[in-house]
C-alpha cells in the first residue's frame, strides 16, 4: 500500500506546474528523488520531498541555474510543502527547454517566442503555476534593473502575448490572465512617482470606453514616472462623457487613449476630445483603432509613446 501522504512524480508534476521528465532530470542529476520506498513498488515522494522540488522549481524560475538551485535547496533544512496549485507546466526548469516550452494549441505551458529571455520563461511557468511571488518577484527584479520599458517589451509582452494565443486556442487559463494582470499591475504601481505636490499632471492617459485592457497605459504611466512625468490615469472603461469633461477640467497638453479591441476603438470618442476650446495632443493608441485621420498621433509602442508624451508633461 502507498503511504498516506506520498505522490506518485505525476501527482507531483501535477501539483507544482512541472513536467514529469523535469523531475527525471532533477533526480538523476541533483539526487532530489523521492525518498520513500515500498518493496516491489515505484517510489514515492514524501511531504519534505514536495518541499524541496517546489523550492528548486522557484528558484529556477527566477532564473538560477539548476546546478546551482540545487545546491541550495539540499543545503536547507527540509520545510513543510506549500499548498497545491493547479498549474500544469511541460517545459524544463533545468535549462533544457524548449523554446520557453509549449505550442499555441496544446501542451500545458505558454510559448514566449524564440526572442524572449529566460526571465520570461520563468515568468510563463510561474503564472502557469499560479505562483503569485515568484511572479511578482520577477517583475519588481527586472523593473529594478532594466526599467519599464524594457521590463514591458522583453519580459510583459511576451508572456502576455503567448498566453492570450494560448486562452484564445483553449478557451482557459482565464485564472492565469486574471493573476498576472494583477501583478503586473502591481508592479507597475508601486513604481514611484514624482514627488511634487504642488504640480498637477499635464498628461491624462485613458482606457476607451468598454475597452478593460488597462496594462499597457499602466506600463506607460510607469515609464513616465521613471523619466520624472506624472499623469492622471483613467481606467478601465471612460465613456467619452466623462473623458471630454475631464479633459475640459485639467486641460492637460496631451490625451492619449487606449483602445485593444475593435470593439471599443469607436473614433467617434477621439473627435468628442477635441471639440472644446482647449485643443490637446491626441494620440490613439493600441491596435483597435481604425485608419485615422494623421492629426491624431499613433504611437506604435510604448517607448514611442514615451517620447511622444515626455516632452509635453511639464
Ligand atoms: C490580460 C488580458 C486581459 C485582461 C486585462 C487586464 C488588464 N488589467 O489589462 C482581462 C481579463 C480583463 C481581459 C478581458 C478581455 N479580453 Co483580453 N487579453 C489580455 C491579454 C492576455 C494581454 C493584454 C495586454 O496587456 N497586452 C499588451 C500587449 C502585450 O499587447 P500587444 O497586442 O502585443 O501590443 C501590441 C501593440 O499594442 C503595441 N503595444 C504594446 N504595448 C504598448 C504600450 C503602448 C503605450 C503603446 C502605445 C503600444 C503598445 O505593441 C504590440 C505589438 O504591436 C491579451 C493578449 C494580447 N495579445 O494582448 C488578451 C486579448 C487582448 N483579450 C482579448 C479578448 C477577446 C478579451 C475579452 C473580450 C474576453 C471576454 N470574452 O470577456 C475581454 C475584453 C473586455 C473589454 N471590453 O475590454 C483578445 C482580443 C482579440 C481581438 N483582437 O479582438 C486578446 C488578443 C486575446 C486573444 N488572443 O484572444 N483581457
Amino acid at each position: 500500500m502507498n503511504e498516506p501522504d506520498s505522490a506518485s512524480a505525476g501527482d507531483v508534476a501535477r501539483r507544482l506546474g512541472i513536467a514529469v521528465t523535469t523531475l527525471r532530470t532533477w533526480h538523476q542529476r541533483y539526487g532530489l528523488g523521492p525518498s520513500q520506498h515500498s518493496p516491489g513498488r515505484h517510489r514515492r515522494y514524501t511531504e519534505a520531498d514536495i518541499a524541496r522540488l517546489d523550492l528548486m522549481a522557484q528558484l529556477t524560475a527566477r532564473g538560477l541555474p539548476a546546478a546551482e538551485a540545487a545546491r541550495t535547496v539540499l543545503t536547507r533544512p527540509p520545510v513543510p510543502a506549500a499548498p497545491p496549485t493547479a498549474g500544469h507546466d511541460s517545459a524544463g526548469h533545468d535549462g533544457s527547454s524548449r523554446n520557453g516550452g509549449g505550442h499555441d494549441g496544446g501542451g500545458h505551458t505558454i510559448a514566449v517566442g524564440p526572442a524572449a529571455g529566460p526571465a520570461a520563461r520563468g515568468l510563463a511557468r510561474a503564472a502557469m503555476r499560479l505562483d503569485t511571488a515568484t511572479i511578482s518577484g520577477l517583475i519588481t527584479t527586472a523593473i529594478r534593473d532594466h526599467g519599464v520599458a524594457d521590463t514591458w517589451n522583453d519580459l510583459l509582452c511576451p508572456v502576455l502575448v503567448g498566453l492570450g494565443k494560448r486562452h484564445a486556442a483553449t478557451g482557459r487559463l482565464i485564472e492565469v490572465e486574471h493573476l498576472l494582470s494583477r501583478c503586473v499591475s502591481e508592479a507597475l504601481t508601486a513604481v514611484p512617482r514624482p514627488d511634487d505636490p504642488a504640480r498637477q499632471p499635464r498628461l491624462l492617459l485613458a482606457c476607451a470606453a468598454e475597452e478593460q485592457h488597462t496594462l499597457p497605459l499602466e506600463a506607460l504611466a510607469a515609464a513616465l514616472a521613471e523619466h520624472g512625468a506624472t499623469s492622471r490615469v483613467l481606467a478601465p472603461r471612460v465613456p467619452s462623457t466623462a473623458l471630454t469633461a475631464t479633459i475640459h477640467r485639467t486641460r492637460p497638453t496631451a490625451v492619449l487613449i487606449w483602445s485593444h479591441t475593435q470593439a471599443t476603438g469607436d473614433p467617434h470618442q477621439l473627435q468628442a476630445c477635441l471639440l472644446g476650446r482647449h485643443q490637446p495632443l491626441l494620440a490613439a493608441a493600441g491596435p483597435g483603432w481604425p485608419d485615422l485621420p494623421p492629426t491624431i498621433e499613433r504611437p506604435a509602442d510604448l517607448t514611442t509613446a514615451l517620447a511622444l508624451l515626455r516632452p509635453l508633461a511639464r
